[in-house]
Parts: C-alpha cells; structure tokens; sequence
C-alpha cells in the first residue's frame, strides 16, 4: 500500500471473526483461523479485510461490546497472532482494517468498573453519562430516549440514578464531551496505526457526540434510531459535534503514509448528512447502504446507484456499495421475496418465516453481484456472499444470542442468521470450520451444499462467480479516482434492463425481469454473465432474466 487512495475502487471483504473460521476448535472463530485462510482470500482477489472486533469481550453484542481497545480475545488469538496476520497478508498484498467502537464500551471496560465502583457522582463516571431520574424517588427514566435494541435507553444503577445505553445495557454509552475520552480515543487508534493497519471501520459513526447540557431534552420521536432533522438539533444523533472529532482523528491518519483509511457508519435518513462524514478532513469514506435495502426492482436500483455516485463525488470520496453485512438478513435470501417486501418487515408483522423463493433469490443474488461488482467504488462483500449464502432463518430461542432480537417482540430472529459458522468442506465437522465440530451457532444440514470445497471446481458456483468478476473488475471496471460511467441509452438497452458503460469499453446490463429474456439490438461478447448457462467469450443476442452480463460491444 503505497498510494493514498488505494481504498477508492477496492473490494473490501468483511470478516466477523467470530465466524469465519475455528483453528483453536473452540466453536468460535479465531485470527489464526483467518490466517490459515489467507491463500483463499488471495485467490478471491480482494484487496483489503475489515475485521469486525476481535477485542476482549464479554460478548453481550458479538464483540461490539469492547472491554480493551487494545488487547485481542483470548478466544481469537493474541497480540502477536494480529501481527502475523497484518505481515502474511501485507506480503499477499491485503489490507487489514479494524473496527473501532467509539460510541459505547462494555460494562466489563475498566472504566466503567470504575464509575460503578466509585458512584456516578465520581470524576470516574463521567467518562459515561449519567443521570439522576425523574418523579419523587427517582423511579422515572431522565428522558424519553430508547434504546436501539428495545426499551429505555437508561439502566437504572441504584439510588434514583440511570447511566445510558442507546444499545444493550451492556454497552454503556461514553461522555464525548470529556476530554479523557477523546484523548484516550487517539491513543487507541495510534496505538492500532503503530501495529501497521491500513485503517478503521468506524462503528455508529453519527453517534459519539450528544447533547448533554441541562436539562436533558425528550426526543420528539424516541423510536428514530437515527436523526429527526437535518439541521444537527437531534440530542443524540448526527450532531455537528461529532465531526469535530473526525477532523482530529484524520490528522493524525494523515500522519502516516500512506494516510489511513477510515469508513463511517453513519446513520441518517439524509443522504447529505451521511457524505459530511465522507470529506476529505474528516473521516474521508462512509458506507452508503442503499443497495442493501433496495427491493430487486430496476427503478429503485437506477434511483440508487446514481443518488450514491452523485453524493460521493461532491463530497470528494469514492461511492461504496454494499449488499450485506453482519446486521442484516443475507442478499440471498433477501431478494428472495417475489413482491419485493422488505424481510425483516414481512417477519415482524407476519411472525413467520418468509416465504422466500430460493431459486429466485439465488439468480437474483448472482445478479445484484455483477451490479455491485460493475460499479467503480469501493465495494464491500460480507463473508459467505461470495458462496450465496442464504440467511439461516431457523435458530431457535436457545440458540440466538443476538440483543437485537428483543427489539422485534421476538419475531424477527434478530442478526445471527447471516452470523452462523461459514461451511468450508461439505462433511466432516461443522463443515471444516475447525476440526471438533464445536460451533457457537449451529449450523443448518443445508449449509453442504455451499461448502467452499464443492464450490472451488465447479465453473457454476457462485464462488467462481465472484472469483472471475474480482479478477475481471480489476481490468475493466475499477478506474482509480475517477468513477465516471454512463448509462446505456434506451435503445442500446431497453427496459427492462439497466446498463451502463464504463471508461474501458465495458457494458453492464442487468435484466430486472424474472421471466423474460431480453434481446439486444446488437450482439455482443461476453466477459461474464452471472446466468451459469451462458459462456464466457461467446456472442450474447439476449440477457438471460434475473440475471446480470458484463460485455464488450462487437
Ligand atoms: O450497528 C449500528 C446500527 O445501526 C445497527 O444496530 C442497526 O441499527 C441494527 O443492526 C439493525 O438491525 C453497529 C454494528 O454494526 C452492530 O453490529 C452493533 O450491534 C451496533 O453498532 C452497536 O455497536
């Protein structure tokens, strides 16, 4: 890594690590278990890995729950097993970044020990944010305000007093506006920086800076997880503040060459508010998560890529594009819903499974790859995306650890149906996520089938899809810094596809039909379809339906 933009038209691939693979057998996923799978990653072509948190944890919230910003799990491996895992995938060319929980610490951090330990009227406590509540004896929350997994957002601690959590009750959130936080914060990240990581994921990015002046304000809308307006006013979410914190942690990335990435996750229903964290002095990238939430549909998806590539080039970053992470139901499934509904919507009214169509949401799954995969950006892939991974929708209630799942009044299955152990080897024990067969979530019988091993030699596999579009996207889609392409005129690409045209010549075509071919007004060859049946280096006449092609003009 020696340009400073090297990020800007990467495939970052998403590990939790938890789940990835097991080299200790321990049923948790490790770091030597991700550096035992390096020469995979390699051949997968992907430029960097962004690990979710590998910190020691009591696990309350898969690990995004810290205990110590600077140590590793000793269930995932040891300080030097990081540094191993950073040299072998520096000498492959592979990035590391790291997940960074600045919003929140667990109850078990040091510091929050502290706080309980010494009252909440302590210096220690106001490292978090604690109050006392309201009625006679203090039986009333502070505020209105709710936590993002369900309920009050204030734990009470005894003697009328509250701290704040907007997640588990474990998460206690931290007081941003004390100077020890922010100092402790840059040590932190100095301290991962020094260790040679090529940047951070920025966990809750709009969160960190709250309104806490006296006295504390009812949200109108206590339900919203992200801002109500757009002018800042929001007491906890988005706050101008927290943009001052980004513009001293990008000077200090900019210490180092070449800079250190940073991505935010940032939250907000306005997409302008989303890019301010994206400016060049401030953090310089953030996901845009539109595509994971974009029904298979051509208007939605046309609306989408362009209101993501608009908004990254004004603010000087590159698009990102995403189609799954650790929070929300895999794209294999989740297209699966013929009329498009939303899947977490459908099981929290419904209280059921959904009634996904699997066929539909593999072919659909292929296609909405080679969109996300044909756009120049940084694009994202979550573990096991590249197998087709469906979501397990069917862990029981002893089974799911997930906090999230109390929010849906226990319908949805909460985020651990994307996060069970992937499946290595189709037989043997948990399908060669490690070799004892002990796994944290328990694996479906079905997951033998996407087994890498029975996928690496097979042409028709989703994982030779993803190999070949990587490999491809290297030639014919990345374009450094620049980003342009143009869409396909309605002759050159009637509806119901969508295409368009990068720089080098290429053409993208997705077809948005379930049933229904397209013929092309000229033929054209072919680099890669995500329909199986088509050849590559052959002439195309037609896109095949649900199905995305990658093309040169005859
Ligand atoms: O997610 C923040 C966030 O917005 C999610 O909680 C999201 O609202 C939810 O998953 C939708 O179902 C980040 C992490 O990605 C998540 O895993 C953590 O639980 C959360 O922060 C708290 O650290």
């Amino acid at each position: 890594f020696t340009n400073n933009d090297w990020w800007r038209d990467a495939v970052i691939y998403q590990i939790y690590p938890r789940s990835f693979s097991d080299a200790n057998g321990d049923g948790n996923g490790d770091l030597q278990g991700v550096i035992d799978r390096l020469d995979y990653l390699q051949a997968l072509g992907v430029d960097a890995l962004w690990l979710s948190p590998f910190y020691p944890s009591p696990l309350a919230d898969g690990g995004y729950d810290v205990a110590d910003y600077c140590d590793v799990d000793p269930r995932l491996g040891t300080l030097d097993q990081f540094d191993e895992l950073v040299a072998k995938a520096h000498e492959r060319g592979i990035g590391i970044i790291v997940d960074i929980v600045p919003n929140h610490t667990s109850d078990q951090h040091r510091w929050f020990q502290e706080a309980l330990a010494q009252g909440p009227e302590s210096e220690a406590a106001q490292r978090y944010v604690f109050r006392q509540g309201k009625g006679e004896h203090g039986e009333l929350p502070p505020t209105n305000w709710l936590s993002n997994f369900g309920g009050s957002a204030w734990e009470s601690c005894g003697d009328g007093w509250y701290y704040l959590h907007l997640f588990a009750k474990e998460q206690p959130d931290l007081n941003w506006d004390n100077p020890e936080v922010r100092h402790e914060f840059l040590r932190v990240l100095t301290f991962w920086c020094d260790r040679g990581v090529d940047g951070f994921r920025i966990d809750v990015s709009h969160g960190l800076a709250k309104d806490l002046r006296e006295p504390l304000r009812d949200r109108i809308d206590p339900t919203l997880m992200s801002p109500q307006a757009t002018d800042g006013s929001d007491p906890l979410w988005d706050r101008d503040a927290v943009h001052d914190i980004y513009r001293e942690w990008r000077d200090l990335f900019n210490q180092y060459t070449p800079a250190k990435y940073a991505v935010g996750e940032s939250w907000s229903p306005f997409t302008t508010r989303i890019f301010q964290y994206a400016k060049p002095d401030e953090l310089g990238a953030v996901f845009d998560f539109s595509m994971s939430k974009a029904a298979w549909n051509r208007e939605e998806y046309r609306t989408t890529i362009e209101r993501t590539h608009r908004y990254a080039l004004a603010a000087e970053t590159a698009p990102t594009w995403v189609l799954g992470n650790h929070d929300v139901p895999r794209i294999a499934s989740r297209l699966g819903l013929p009329s498009g509904a939303n899947i977490e919507q459908w099981v929290t009214s419904n209280g059921t499974n959904p009634p996904i169509d699997p066929a539909l949401a593999a072919r659909r799954a292929r296609a909405a790859a080679l969109v996300m995969l044909g756009l120049p950006g940084t694009a994202f892939v979550y573990q096991g995306e590249e197998l087709g991974l469906p979501e397990d929708f069917d862990l029981t209630e002893d089974e799911i650890q997930d906090p999230n799942w109390e929010r849906s009044g226990h319908y949805f299955k909460g985020r651990d149906g994307c996060r069970v152990p992937l499946p290595w080897q189709s037989d043997g024990p948990a399908f060669g996520f490690n070799a004892t067969g002990a796994s944290w979530l328990p694996q479906p019988a079905w997951f033998a089938q996407y087994a890498t091993n029975r996928q690496i030699g097979d042409g028709a596999s989703v994982l030779h899809l993803y190999c070949a579009a990587v490999a491809l996207r290297k030639q014919w889609v990345a374009n450094g810094t620049d980003f342009q392409f143009s869409w396909l005129t309605n002759e050159e690409c009637p509806a119901p596809l969508l295409g368009w045209r990068l720089p080098s010549g290429m053409v993208v075509m997705a077809n948005f039909s379930d049933s229904q071919p397209v013929a092309l007004p000229q033929p054209m060859t072919v680099l890669l379809v995500s329909d199986a049946t088509v050849q590559a280096n052959t002439q195309v006449e037609s896109v095949p339906p649900a199905a995305t092609v990658w093309a040169l003009p005859a």
